[in-house]
């Protein structure tokens, strides 16, 4: 038989964190922005905005490059400032409780989980287990991935491949939320179903586009995928 005459069953959802469960942005522009201004770097809100699904050394690349100091830095060095934006972006985080989880998500896993759908967690962010915990949604996920045993980062499939792996489930059967663009790229790679939370031209390899995390709902989504 044919692979397109296959209907698969929706057996998992595996979802990005920053952008999708909630937003961390605010925390990374205020400690990069730090960072930035002790090395004599400009930084604003819309250069913040291409560091978003960017891994944290491929976020302080892109700064320094941006302030003209690419080469300035060793490799050391650079992992000591990596670490001094780290340290102010994890007392940031330290704010954080369940009210900063973005409209939607807290029904939608409900939903998820009453429907005995695995739910997995698809993050770059070495930070993503302890952001979890501030948001006290430990007992939605089945698995969450730690990115530092993802050797080839977003765009690449590697980390829903891995999901998908732990949860025992094939990636046909697997849906991917994404707020990035490298994301979606990584969803569908990984051979799975992409839906994108943002604009359409942000979001266009996605397979659904939504606005907002508000209009997620499994209905939508087996009508949508014919799941
Ligand atoms: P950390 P995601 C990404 O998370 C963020 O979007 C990105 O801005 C950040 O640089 C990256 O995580 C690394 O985060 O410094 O905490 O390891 O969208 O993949 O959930
Ligand atoms: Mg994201």
């Amino acid at each position: 038989m044919q692979d397109w005459m296959v209907i698969y069953m929706l057996k998992a959802i595996i979802l990005d964190l920053d952008g999708v469960v909630t937003d961390t942005a605010k925390f990374h522009y205020i400690a990069w922005k730090q960072l930035a201004q002790e090395l004599g770097i400009e930084f604003d809100e819309v250069f913040n905005e291409r560091l978003k699904g960017v891994s944290r050394m491929d976020s302080l690349d892109l700064i320094l490059e941006h302030g003209d100091k690419k080469h300035a830095y060793t490799l050391e060095e650079k992992m000591i400032l990596a670490e001094t934006k780290n340290r102010e972006y994890r007392k940031l985080l330290n704010s954080m409780t369940s009210m900063d989880i973005l409209p939607g998500i807290p029904g939608f896993l409900m939903e998820l989980r009453t429907a005995s759908i695995k739910i997995a967690l698809a993050s770059i962010s070495k930070n993503a287990d302890y952001i979890v915990k501030h948001l006290n949604l430990e007992d939605y996920f089945d698995y969450i991935a730690n990115a530092n045993e993802i050797k080839r980062t977003k765009p690449f499939p590697d980390i829903f491949i891995k999901c998908a792996e732990k949860l025992v489930v094939r990636p046909e059967e697997c849906i991917g939320i994404e707020d990035a663009k490298a994301g979606v790229q990584a969803i569908k790679a990984a051979n799975m179903k992409a839906i994108g939370i943002g604009t359409v031209d942000q979001m266009k390899n996605a397979d659904l586009i939504l606005d907002s995390t508000v209009l997620l709902s499994l209905d939508l989504i087996k009508d949508t995928f014919n799941m």
